[in-house]
């Protein structure tokens, strides 16, 4: 829950600006004119909590209203939708109850919902752009009614704001090191042979808890085995680090190449392999909607093959005579 990032934001709840000299004008739609001024600043930052699960989750959002505190008025509660602002369907992914504001100055809105998947398709696309873009928009939209003190009537306003909402960027510059290899365990039928230590930048600004993940494993274009990650859980402004194993089915092939050449020369062993989501559980629930965004791309790293034969078996591996 602590060190979440925050968007600040400033819109105009009802755009015309105020006037100056409006004469009888005024008088009549007065209060439209002070309600112009109320200025919302919202800071949004969906949370995925604990709760994570198949078909609804926990979410978090932090906003911050603010007015110039001149109109004592009274924003209704009201329920906004948020979508990707760059497709067109503008389809909601998501609802947000909330709660009644007032036009003080500034206050401290802290929503904290349980919010079920109505979509999810649209949940998975967002899911999508969320794993793989650097950066992407998302509008939160809801009608709602402004109540100005003193004033019988209701004024509907929408409330709609965009902001930019940093990606994950297919986990990009994630590291494996501290590997070791068990070349004796029988890989084919569960067990595993592989083990290191993973490193996975925290970029965004959405904390996810994810649980047990699995990728596919590929060294240049062959798929060699499945990587295990337990209990994973990203954070922003952490530095999410995980144990990692692995059951590589075709270690053969990975020590073959090692001896080869350019990565036996210029590359010192070092073997680019590539990963892609599989399958995310969460105590006994698949999560689709991320398994699905993790599965659309490959994350390259590079690993240490060399260095993990010398470590684990104290082998020196160098380059085959012939060629
Ligand atoms: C939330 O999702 C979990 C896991 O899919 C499910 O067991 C639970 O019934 C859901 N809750 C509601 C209120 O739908
Ligand atoms: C809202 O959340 C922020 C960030 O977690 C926290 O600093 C602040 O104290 C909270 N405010 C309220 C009113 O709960
Ligand atoms: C290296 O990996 C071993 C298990 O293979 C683990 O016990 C150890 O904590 C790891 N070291 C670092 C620095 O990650
Ligand atoms: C894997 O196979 C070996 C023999 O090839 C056997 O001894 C071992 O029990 C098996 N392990 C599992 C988890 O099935
Ligand atoms: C990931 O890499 C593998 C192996 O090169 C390739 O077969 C697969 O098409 C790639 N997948 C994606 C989504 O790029
Ligand atoms: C994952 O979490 C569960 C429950 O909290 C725990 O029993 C298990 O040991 C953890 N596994 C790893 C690899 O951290
Ligand atoms: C990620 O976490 C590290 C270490 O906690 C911190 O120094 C860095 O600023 C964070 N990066 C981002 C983009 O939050
Ligand atoms: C991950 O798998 C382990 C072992 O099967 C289990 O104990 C743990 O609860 C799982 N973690 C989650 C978050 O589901
Ligand atoms: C703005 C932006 O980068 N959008 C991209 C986000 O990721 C999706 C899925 O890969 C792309 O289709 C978007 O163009």
């Amino acid at each position: 829950m602590d060190n979440k990032p925050e968007y600040v934001q400033t819109e105009n709840v009802v755009e015309k600006p105020r006037k100056r000299g409006c004469a009888g004008h005024c008088l009549k739609f007065w209060w439209v004119y002070l309600i112009a001024l109320v200025v919302i600043v919202v800071i949004v930052v969906p949370h995925q909590d604990d709760q994570l699960s198949g078909s609804n989750f926990t979410m978090s959002i932090n906003t911050e209203v603010k007015s110039d505190g001149k109109v004592k008025a009274r924003i209704e509660p009201f329920e906004g939708v948020m979508y990707i602002e760059d497709l067109p369907d503008h389809r909601p992914f998501a609802k947000v109850q909330f709660p009644e504001t007032t036009s003080d100055k500034s206050q401290t809105v802290n929503i904290t919902q349980f919010t079920m998947i109505d979509d999810m398709e649209a949940f998975t696309t967002f899911n999508t752009w969320l794993l793989h873009n650097e950066t992407f928009r998302v509008t939160v939209e809801g009608p709602t009614k402004v109540h100005v003190k003193g004033i019988a009537k209701a004024y509907g306003v929408t409330f709609k704001k965009t902001i930019d909402m940093p990606g994950l960027r297919l986990l990009d510059g994630t590291t494996v090191t501290n590997t070791t290899v068990n070349p004796t365990a029988n890989a084919k039928n569960g067990t595993n042979n592989f083990f290191g230590t993973v490193r996975i930048p925290n970029y965004s600004k959405v904390s996810f808890e994810l649980g047990n993940a699995t990728f596919h494993n590929y060294l240049l274009d062959k798929e060699i085995g499945t990587v295990f990650l337990d209990n994973i859980s990203l954070k922003p402004g952490n530095d999410n680090v995980y144990p990692m194993r692995a059951t590589i089915t075709d270690l053969g092939y990975v020590t073959g190449l090692v001896v080869q050449k350019p990565y036996c020369d210029k590359l010192n062993g070092i073997l680019p392999f590539k990963l892609r989501g599989k399958s995310v559980i969460n105590n006994g629930e698949s999560l689709s909607y991320i398994a699905d965004a993790l599965a659309t791309g490959n994350q390259t790293v590079q690993i240490d093959i060399r260095g993990t034969v010398k470590r684990s078996m104290g082998l020196d591996l160098g380059c085959t005579d012939d060629e």
